[in-house]
């Protein structure tokens, strides 16, 4: 719930002119619409002849190495300090997952900027623009370059293309609409290279990744009279395979993708003392809110697309996920 109102793009643009130094950052574990709107941003602001810091708490993930500006990334070291005017954060629903490094870098910073497309945004920051129909961040940010007239490089439009394109699962999802493909036309048009883009995210991938994909084929479950399919990964299987954090990514699309599922439920046994488990949810059917059902165990996210973090073991967090969802559908 946003308490205050949206800034207008005519009063970030003015703060693009108007501000000294900028740094631009995104959520902890980032994805494709976070670094590709964290450089998109930061690269049309590098273009101003402003001084500019790319940051994540996480650091660069390496199946993202391949857009146009992602040696830029820094990843904050504890104790380090990042000067900045202005720090904007894109497709982040709250503070803290901006990560501690991150925040404490910017600790000095004068404005807050929070540009977001998640529902359960809490508005944090000085000015804030959130819209829950935007896709991905990504567009948010081609709309707000295009309002603020600045120039849509290819390089820029590259990092928009990747940000839409992996939030829309390739322009299929339900958000995805008219205006999407239009953004779209124009990131073509702006003169990028569609194929090799699409090769580099999604035909690109380590072997790990494969074999997780083969533990998800042989582990799946089916219940719930064939409307959830889940996966749990065990820290034993990832550790087996040297998993890195972002080869998981994506794949629980094999297990919506079965015909008559309607919730996709991956479980993650998480690394650390505390043996938490990494929840995400994906709907297919709108009437199915798996955003509130993360909620209810501390998450959050979209109505279509979530995640939480349970207490363990895996086997309790399983069951009281199924409850949740046996819930749902009755
Ligand atoms: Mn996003």
């Amino acid at each position: 719930m946003n308490l205050r109102t949206n800034t207008s793009f005519a009063e970030l643009a003015a703060l693009f002119q108007s501000a000294s130094s900028f740094a631009v950052l995104a959520h902890q574990r980032p994805d494709g619409d976070a670094i590709g709107s964290t450089l998109a941003l930061g690269l049309a602001l590098k273009n101003l002849g402003k001084p500019v810091r790319f940051l994540n708490d996480d650091g660069l993930p390496a199946n993202l190495a391949f857009l146009p500006g992602s040696d830029l990334i820094e990843q904050p070291a504890p104790g380090q300090t990042v000067e900045a005017e202005v720090a904007i954060a894109v497709d982040c629903a709250n503070r803290e997952r901006l990560g501690p490094n991150a925040l404490a870098a910017l600790a000095g910073t004068r404005i807050w900027v929070n540009i977001d497309h998640h529902v359960s945004n809490e508005g944090y920051g000085d000015l804030h623009y959130i819209n829950s129909g935007a896709p991905a961040a990504g567009e948010i940010i081609y709309d707000l370059l295009t309002a603020a007239a600045l120039p849509l490089t290819q390089e820029i439009a590259s990092n928009l293309y990747v940000a839409i394109s992996t939030d829309t699962g390739s322009f299929q999802y339900q958000s995805t609409t008219a205006h999407t493909y239009e953004i779209a036309a124009a990131l073509i048009r702006a003169g990028i290279n569609v194929s090799k883009i699409c090769q580099d995210t999604y035909e690109s991938y380590p072997l790990r990744r494969v074999e997780l994909l083969r533990h998800l084929l042989n582990a799946m479950q089916i219940t719930h009279g064939g409307k959830v399919a889940s996966w749990a990964l065990t820290r034993a299987f990832a550790e087996s395979i040297n998993m890195q954090p972002d080869d998981n990514e994506g794949l629980m699309d094999n297990l919506r993708s079965i015909q008559g599922v309607v919730v996709a439920a991956a479980f993650e046994e998480l690394p650390g003392p505390d043996g938490k488990i990494r929840l995400s949810l994906r709907s297919k059917d709108p009437a199915i809110d798996v955003g509130a059902v993360c909620a209810s165990f501390g998450g959050g996210g979209h109505r279509l697309a979530a995640g939480a973090r349970l207490a363990g073991p895996l086997s309790d967090a399983q069951s009281r996920v199924f409850q949740a969802l046996h819930e749902t559908f009755s």
